[in-house]
């Protein structure tokens, strides 16, 4: 009880602390201007393939700080013409599928063929669970020392868009890094596989046989976005249903509209546990890219995608700035007021809302 009312005390007698706080942290605010690292510097080093600089580049990209924004910016600007020099590949699969174990598998041979991998991640819900990456870094333990691979978790955020508009961002930097082959993971939470297959060249769904019901549960538009599905885990006595879902799978593949890109979606077993067909997997890869380069398809899509991430970060800074505007949060506060007290109706509310404070932002 003392305890508790002393507690209480100080908490009252804290509101000096505040103060001390802001002085505390304004020292530190100065300490770390000192330790600010230049745009330049920053450059020259990612440029130079330092990681530490890299990781510490995403982590600006990352911020919500705008001050580290703008820094990040600047960098991302200035990376650009070093960037876009490397194949980006999306993964996706539902949890248990083997991603982690693949890219482990995958990434390993990529190495050892000279490549340089970067591994990032579309995971909306990492805030929670830190990361589906980092949080099985174990499932990669091999590729996590491996100087010539990068893992990065995915960034934390509330919505989709701001994850997936920070990995992309990411991936310039890597690019610039000198990382020649990107890989996104995403587990598929909402529309993430979207969002991934809008930043990567090359669309992986890795399945695992079934019992014959190959395509139930297979959310729609995915087999449309993949260009490889890839059924894991054909060893261990699967093989038979492995060789089956294969069969299916090319039935089902070939129901759909040919691919504007030119080429025909493949299906694949693998074993990433036993690193089996992962070299075919990775030829593949290398056949589509050929053929995409040839007929020019690579850089079409590449510039639908850069059209599409512009309107995107539109979209984002508009629905930001609107709804972080302290007088937008005040008034939308009164509308729903009116709103639950009938007095007026969702749509002359938004038009109220918009119309008041569009263009002040
Ligand atoms: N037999 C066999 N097991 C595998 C194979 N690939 C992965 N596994 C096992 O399946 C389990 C899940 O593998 P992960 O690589 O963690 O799967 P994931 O898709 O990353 O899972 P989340 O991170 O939860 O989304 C682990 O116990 C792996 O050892 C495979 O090719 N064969
Ligand atoms: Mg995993």
């Amino acid at each position: 009880m003392t305890n508790k009312d002393t507690s209480a005390l100080s908490e009252k007698d804290g509101v000096s602390q505040p103060e001390t706080t802001s002085k505390s942290s304004a020292e530190k605010i100065k300490r770390n201007r000192r330790k600010t690292t230049s745009t330049e510097d920053f450059v020259t080093q990612i440029i130079a393939g330092n990681i530490p600089f890299l990781s510490r580049a995403i982590t600006l990209v990352e911020s919500t700080n705008p001050k580290h924004q703008q820094q990040a910016n600047e960098i991302l600007e200035a990376c650009l013409p070093h960037a876009n020099k490397s194949v980006r590949i999306g993964i996706t699969g539902v949890p248990g599928v083997g991603k982690s174990t693949f890219i482990e598998s995958f990434g390993k041979h990529l190495t050892s063929l000279g490549k340089k991998v970067a591994v990032l991640a579309v995971d909306p819900s990492s805030s929670v669970n830190k990361g589906s990456i980092l949080g099985d870094k174990t499932r990669m333990e091999e590729l996590v020392t491996d100087e010539n691979a990068f893992i990065r978790p995915s960034p934390s955020g509330t919505s989709l868009g701001g994850v997936a508009q920070k990995t992309r961002e990411s991936i310039i930097l890597c690019e610039a890094a000198g990382f020649d082959t990107i890989i996104i993971e995403t587990v598929g939470v909402g529309q993430s596989e979207t969002a991934v297959h809008s930043m990567t060249d090359f669309f992986l769904l890795l399945k695992l046989a079934g019992a014959g019901d190959e395509l139930q549960g297979i959310k729609r538009g995915i087999i449309e976005m993949a260009d490889a599905i890839v059924i894991n885990k054909a060893d261990s006595g699967n093989e038979k249903n492995a060789k089956l879902a294969k069969v299916e799978f090319n039935r089902a593949l070939h129901l759909y509209p040919a691919k504007e890109s030119g080429w025909q979606p493949k299906v694949l077993l693998a074993s990433a546990l036993h690193h089996q067909g992962i070299d075919a997997i990775y030829a593949m890869i290398e056949e589509y890219m050929n053929l995409v380069k040839k007929s020019g398809y690579f850089q079409q899509k590449r510039n639908e995608q850069n059209n599409y991430w512009l309107l995107e970060t539109i979209n984002q800074q508009l629905k930001n700035n609107f709804y972080n505007n302290p007088k937008i949060k005040e008034r939308l506060q009164q509308e729903v007021t009116k709103l639950e007290n009938g007095k007026t109706t969702p749509f002359t509310a938004a038009k109220r809302l918009l119309n008041k404070n569009y263009g002040r932002q």
